[in-house]
């Protein structure tokens, strides 16, 4: 079952939203596989963003997720990188669509709440880097009602 990597930001984290947020995620019927409170320091940051860091925002990314404490979790399911992706909205809130994470709970881009996996081959890599440990292995019993 495919798996991906999602983080709820510092400002997520201080707005108190990570309740909500993992609702969403379960209500879904997506299970949690990983999960922890963290604050990461700037060259694990840097690591997580690495694919930015010639981008000028880079900077001011890093200071913003190094600020506090994350969520880091681990979701899998049918689809969960994409859809994942649809749960939580476009990058720039002001694109969002309400009903979307992004969508409902942030205005700037550089405040954007969450952060989803873009693809299969980056949810693996970012699950490598956040949980080097590896992540729990169950399975929901409600399985015969979410997949057919
Ligand atoms: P996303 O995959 O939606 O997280 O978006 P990107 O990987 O393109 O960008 C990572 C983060 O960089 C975004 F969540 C917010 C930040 N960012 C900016 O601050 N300014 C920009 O112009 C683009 C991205």
């Amino acid at each position: 079952m495919e798996q991906t990597f999602i983080m709820i930001k510092p400002d997520g984290v201080q707005r108190g939203l990570v309740g909500e947020i993992i609702g969403r995620f379960e209500k879904k019927g997506f299970s949690l596989k990983g999960l922890k409170l963290l604050t990461v320091d700037r060259a694990f940051a840097e690591k997580h963003y690495a694919d930015l860091s010639s981008k000028p925002f880079f900077n001011g990314l890093v200071e913003y997720i190094v600020s506090g404490p994350v969520v880091a979790m681990v979701w899998e399911g049918k689809n969960v990188v994409t859809t994942g992706r649809k749960i939580i909205g476009a990058t720039n809130p002001a694109e969002s669509a309400p009903g979307t994470i992004r969508g409902d709970f942030a205005i700037d881009i550089g405040r954007n709440v969450i952060h989803g996996s873009d693809a299969v081959e980056s949810a693996r890599k970012e699950i490598g880097l956040w949980f080097p440990e590896g992540v729990a292995n169950w399975s929901s019993s409600l399985h015969p009602w979410i997949y057919e």
